[in-house]
């Protein structure tokens, strides 16, 4: 399905807007078996420990490269979209590879990402938004991501920590659910979630017994020059890929896509 002008209201309506099947299953397939048969990747990948002591693990890496992960985030699918949203040229701030396995993967507490993007990296707008592209089916069962609807009005609600992540002020969370409806974004391998980076968000833990990977790719308006932690690549404009990912030779992301090292 392509990204339409109803997708686009629905994005600034909510904080958030579902396309399905952005992508076929067999381009999905093909992300998803590269992901997972992928060394560095596995190497690279570290947990974060959520409030109850769970462990989710991810990879996270900045720089942009002839990898099919760097086709998938400047796809033209969701770089014309993202800027759509953005109301300007793209840069891409940063990928992550979720990997919540079955009946271990944590959870993903209340937060916004701007809680996480403002502190630690020095934006000083908030024109940035995420792309979530399921990898595998992701339901209730296997902690889906739930969002609050319209959150992302409320402007950066203040953040502490919860377990080893960022989480956002508890008080606010609980009175924004009595005033706006949460929902759970359950969706197909192939679809793809984009969602503004003040929108409330969290998923709970993966207690199946199926795994939920996707890969999340973040963006941001390349006029909003972070002034710290500075990768260049994050205020670059993207050049969107055209190509077909199905048919092209597959390189392997290298060290020099800048993974995040666990502090
Ligand atoms: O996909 C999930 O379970 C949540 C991920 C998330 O909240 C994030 O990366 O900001």
């Amino acid at each position: 399905m392509k990204f339409t002008i109803e997708h686009l209201e629905t994005y600034h309506r909510q904080g958030y807007v579902v396309v399905r099947n952005l992508f076929s299953k067999p381009e999905v397939d093909l992300l998803n078996k590269v992901a997972m048969e992928d060394e560095l990747m596995s190497k690279k990948s570290f947990d974060r420990v959520d409030a109850s002591g769970l462990k989710t693990k991810l990879a996270l890496w900045y720089s942009l490269d002839e990898s099919l992960y760097s086709k998938f985030a400047r796809s033209e699918r969701i770089v014309s979209a993202v800027e759509q949203m953005l109301g300007g040229r793209a840069a891409h701030y940063h990928s992550k590879l979720m990997q919540k396995e079955p009946r271990s993967g944590g959870a993903w507490e209340w937060h916004q990402d701007y809680g996480y993007w403002y502190k630690n990296n020095g934006f000083l707008f908030p024109d940035m938004l995420s792309v979530l592209t399921a990898l595998t089916a992701a339901t209730k069962e296997n902690g889906c991501l739930q969002m609050i609807r319209g959150s992302h009005k409320m402007g950066r609600v203040e953040h502490g920590f919860s377990g080893e992540q960022i989480g956002a002020d508890v008080e606010k969370v609980t009175e924004s659910l009595k005033v706006m409806p949460l929902e759970y974004l359950e969706m197909d391998a192939g679809d793809t979630a984009f969602f503004h980076c003040n929108t409330l968000h969290s998923s709970a833990a993966n207690l199946s017994d199926k795994p939920r990977w996707s890969i999340i790719t973040a963006y941001n308006l390349a006029s909003n020059k972070p002034y710290k932690d500075v990768h260049e690549s994050s205020y670059t404009s993207i050049e969107a890929y055209r190509g077909d990912l199905l048919s092209e030779e597959i390189h392997p992301i290298s060290d020099s896509a800048e993974f995040l090292v666990k502090d």
